[in-house]
């Protein structure tokens, strides 16, 4: 059933935000969320899946099926209320609950410390464009290792800096939902590059045992065709949303193939883009100490040139057909009618993690190490009277990408030793609300019972598969 070697971990994602619900109690602040989407009234972060209360029983589904990690992480706002002041002695409790009940059953903890939840206040103040952030991040972190280092070998600095600022500042589906500002979506990429690199030396430094990275969403895009002007288009597509953050990630500085890229997307702005001499020197000292890196791949796109004026419409409903991607002078993601997508028009592209797991490991040498750290199908999945959903869908989506991986480890000989679904149970997703699904294992919001879908028992075997490997 695999070509996976025994030490490949399977695990299972998850974000604070997304599951915990509780989002007022015992002495949690508030985050960059919570009045963007009581503004909108769509949907409640509350009750989400209820992990707050029932970790046990999720940590224990995941060791029944196989899981043998658990990507999750850790609320800033919970450790940290107001970001900047006092200790939660609530949260930390919480915090070390959770992470020893993993240990009770045998499940190994990845925890990333930001995952799309800024505190409030500093979500006011400007968030990773303000680099005033950077301080208090880096004292959260610190508090952060000093309380768990004996429970966690695996830790993530931020969870995809692109898919953050992009949401803030370019598509305007996430908090503060401001549009086309190339400016800031740069600054605030810069701004946390800086961020990890600072967390990712002081936990050198202070000696901690284990390892860190940092995790990348990662598209793959492809020119729609030969036209010069579409490939150009595509170059600078994927230098935008993927090159700059991997220069300064591996390389700790960016290249000027990068650069020049980046003064032509932002032309006379380019020279308010705020990168300091201190700060690359802080990155070029984390670009040799990075641990691992992790990808979370969902989809690859088709681009065209776009010089036209800028209009984005986010499919955040599920009706197939209506997104809209267009910014001017970077590009316009096309329709690729060969391609299958799911209804909220993410391609289904197995391949495209492939590619860009081949590409990592040319261009950059020093990456030591990948896990695909988030990887799975939204869905609209159905649950039938007798208590089981078929998802024959994800678990076709699932299995094409783990071939994928297989393949990039087996004939690009990449180093890749895990693979995390996206993601454990079902969940709030940000922009889109409860009915894009997304677990191994199915959540009635109303009741919070848990019912096992078939892709979790297909996940099992897997598991039991790279287990029996030599
Ligand atoms: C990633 C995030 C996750 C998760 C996932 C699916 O970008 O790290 O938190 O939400 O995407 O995205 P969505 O919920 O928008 O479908």
């Amino acid at each position: 059933m695999t070509q996976l070697p025994k030490d490949f971990v399977l695990g299972a994602a998850t974000a604070a935000y997304q599951v915990e619900g509780a989002s007022t109690e015992d002495g949690k602040g508030r985050v960059s969320w919570d009045a963007f989407l009581e503004k909108q009234g769509r949907f409640s972060p509350d009750p989400a899946s209820d992990f707050y209360h029932r970790y046990e029983e999720d940590i224990k589904l995941a060791s029944e099926y196989g899981v043998k990690a658990l990507r999750i992480s850790i609320a800033w706002s919970r450790i940290i209320p107001d970001g900047t002041g006092d200790i939660n002695e609530k949260g930390i409790e919480y915090y070390r609950n959770v992470l020893e009940t993993c240990h009770k059953y045998h499940v190994e903890p990845y925890v990333t410390l930001h995952h799309f939840d800024t505190p409030e206040p500093l979500h006011f103040a400007g968030d990773w464009s303000n680099k005033d952030q950077i301080d208090a991040f880096a004292r959260f972190a610190e508090i952060v290792f000093d309380q768990y280092h004996d429970l966690v070998k695996y830790w993530v600095t931020i969870n995809e800096p692109i898919a953050y600022v992009l949401g803030q500042y370019i598509t305007g589906a996430f908090p503060p939902g401001e549009k086309y500002n190339k400016l800031k979506c740069l600054q605030a990429q810069h701004n946390q590059l800086v961020a990890h690199s600072r967390v990712v030396n002081l936990f050198k430094e202070k000696g901690y045992e284990g390892e860190i990275g940092l995790v990348h969403a990662l598209t793959q895009f492809y020119s729609i065709d030969d036209k010069l002007e579409n490939q150009i288009a595509t170059y600078k597509h994927d230098i935008f949303m993927n090159g700059f953050l991997l220069d300064g990630t591996f390389l700790g500085h960016y290249s000027l193939e990068k650069l020049s890229t980046v003064q032509q997307i932002l032309g006379d702005q380019f020279s308010n883009l705020e990168m300091k001499q201190d700060e690359l020197a802080e990155m070029g000292k984390a670009s040799q100490q990075l641990d691992f890196i992790g990808i979370n791949y969902y989809q690859s796109n088709w681009i065209k040139a776009h010089n036209e004026e800028s209009l984005i419409h986010h499919n955040g409903t599920g009706e197939k057909g209506t997104a809209i991607f267009r910014v001017k002078g970077i590009g316009e993601v096309v329709k690729n009618e060969a391609i299958p997508r799911n209804d909220w028009d993410w391609y289904i592209y197995p391949e495209g993690l492939r590619d860009m797991m081949i590409r990592i490991k040319e261009d950059y040498p020093n990456y030591n190490k990948i896990y695909i750290t988030e990887n799975g199908l939204g869905y609209k999945d159905v649950l039938e009277s007798d208590g089981s959903v078929h998802d024959k869908e994800r678990i076709d989506y699932v299995k094409g990408h783990i071939e994928a991986v297989e393949e990039a480890y087996e004939k690009h000989d990449v180093n890749v030793k895990g693979y995390f679904i996206w993601s454990l149970q079902d969940m709030f997703s940000w922009s889109n609300g409860y009915n894009k699904r997304y677990g191994l294992f199915y959540i009635d919001f109303e009741t919070q019972k848990r019912y096992v879908k078939d892709s979790a028992y297909w996940y099992k075997k897997l598991s039991e598969a790279i287990d029996q490997q030599q």
